[in-house]
């Protein structure tokens, strides 16, 4: 049912370009809400993920390092709910930019709190904040399932950022009354992923087809609990429909490793990857042809990684009513199948 424009929820999305970002937008649109987002002005083009609805959303330049900008629109759209998927969210690229992560993922969260907060808007306004697997960090071997109670050790400064942020938002929830609500996001990942996470690159390198050079990977072997956007960004929506804020888990609670999504991929076009060597030297080879399709570059290595993540949802699933509908094999043909046409 249509709701009538006095009706009608005001939702701000902050990182609104992202892969989650835009397809929050979607489902908040179909559910009938006036979505405002935070753009950052480009010198070249940033919208494709939401060109398909621009003209449906009411989008505001901004960025989350730049408080009285952050103000100012909280102030002026005074939504009822706002989702930060705002993030410098690549793991490697948070140790070459060290401050800058900070100031995105941790004082711009303190940004968003402090304005809702100085706007007298506490009791009106609902904040997601996105959280992540990274803060767990080398907890499970996977004999363990990560929950919303396990112990936090991140390893890379993405991590200690978000973890941080965390703290914030509860800090704010436990001492304002405030509604606020931290996921802790597994890895999940859609054709709107963007092209240097590791699952985009591959399903990029195989669904063009132009195998002139080998794909260039890292540790092959690192396992993660990969679910789709898509699932995600409706747990997300359900967080901030409850009467009570709290923090939740999402997972698919199975874990594959770096290796395996590569195997998937080739598959899907029909070639079967044989591995050869080890560490440095390990190769993936087209198994009918003996061509090297994938080689191990230390370039992709990174200083400390985790190698295991994997997620319990019950939480999730018992409270919210949510679980992931996608599995990891539909998610690596979806890749691999729109990259074809990237
Ligand atoms: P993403 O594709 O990298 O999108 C990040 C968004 O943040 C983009 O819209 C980006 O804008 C915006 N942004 C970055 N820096 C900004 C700044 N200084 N000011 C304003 N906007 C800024 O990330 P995602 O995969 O959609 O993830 C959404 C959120 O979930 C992030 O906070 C991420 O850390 C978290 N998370 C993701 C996963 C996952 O597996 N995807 C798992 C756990 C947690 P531009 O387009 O201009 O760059
Ligand atoms: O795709 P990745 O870069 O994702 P990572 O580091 O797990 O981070 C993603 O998930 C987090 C949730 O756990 C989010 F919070 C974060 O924002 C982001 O969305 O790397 C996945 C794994 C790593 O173990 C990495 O070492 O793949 C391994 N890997 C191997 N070769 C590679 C590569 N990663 C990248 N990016 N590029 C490679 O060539």
């Amino acid at each position: 049912m249509e709701l009538s424009k006095e009706n009608k929820k005001i939702a701000l999305l902050v990182g609104i370009t992202g892969q989650d970002g835009s397809f929050l937008a979607e489902l908040l649109l179909e559910k009938g809400y006036i979505v405002h987002g935070i753009i950052r002005r480009s010198a070249t083009f940033n919208t494709q993920n939401i060109d398909h609805i621009f003209d449906k959303l009411h989008l505001h330049h901004g960025d989350i390092t730049d408080s009285m900008n952050i103000f100012n629109i909280i102030s002026k759209v005074r939504p009822c709910e706002i989702y930060n998927l705002s993030a410098m969210s690549h793991v490697k690229v948070s140790h070459d930019i060290e401050n800058y992560t900070f100031q995105t993922n941790t004082l711009g969260v303190l940004t968003i709190l402090q304005s809702v907060k100085n706007l007298g808007m506490e009791k009106t306004c609902k904040i997601y904040q996105a959280s992540t697997s990274e803060q767990f960090g080398n907890t499970s071997d996977g004999s363990v399932i990560l929950n919303e109670e396990s112990p936090q050790r991140p390893v890379s400064v993405y991590g200690i950022s978000k973890m941080a942020a965390e703290h914030l938002c509860n800090m704010y929830r436990d001492a304002y009354g405030m509604f606020v609500v931290n996921s802790l996001l597994f890895n999940h990942e859609s054709p709107r992923r963007g092209g240097t996470f590791v699952t985009q690159k591959i399903a990029r390198y195989v669904g063009k087809a132009n195998f002139s050079k080998p794909l260039q990977l890292g540790n092959l072997n690192a396992t993660r609990d990969w679910g789709h956007s898509r699932d995600y960004v409706y747990g997300i929506w359900l967080m901030l429909q409850k009467d009570k804020p709290d923090n939740y888990v999402l997972a698919t609670g199975e874990t594959h490793s770096v290796r395996e999504f590569v195997e998937l991929a080739f598959e899907e076009i029909g070639i079967k990857i044989e591995w050869c060597g080890s560490g440095i030297d390990e190769v993936g080879i087209n198994s009918l042809t003996g061509e090297t399709l994938v080689q191990v570059n230390k370039k992709y290595y990174r200083d400390i990684d985790i190698e295991c993540l994997i997620g319990d949802a019950s939480k999730a699933k018992r409270e919210l009513g949510w679980e992931p509908k996608i599995t990891f094999k539909e998610l690596v043909s979806e890749m691999v199948i729109s990259a074809k046409l990237f």
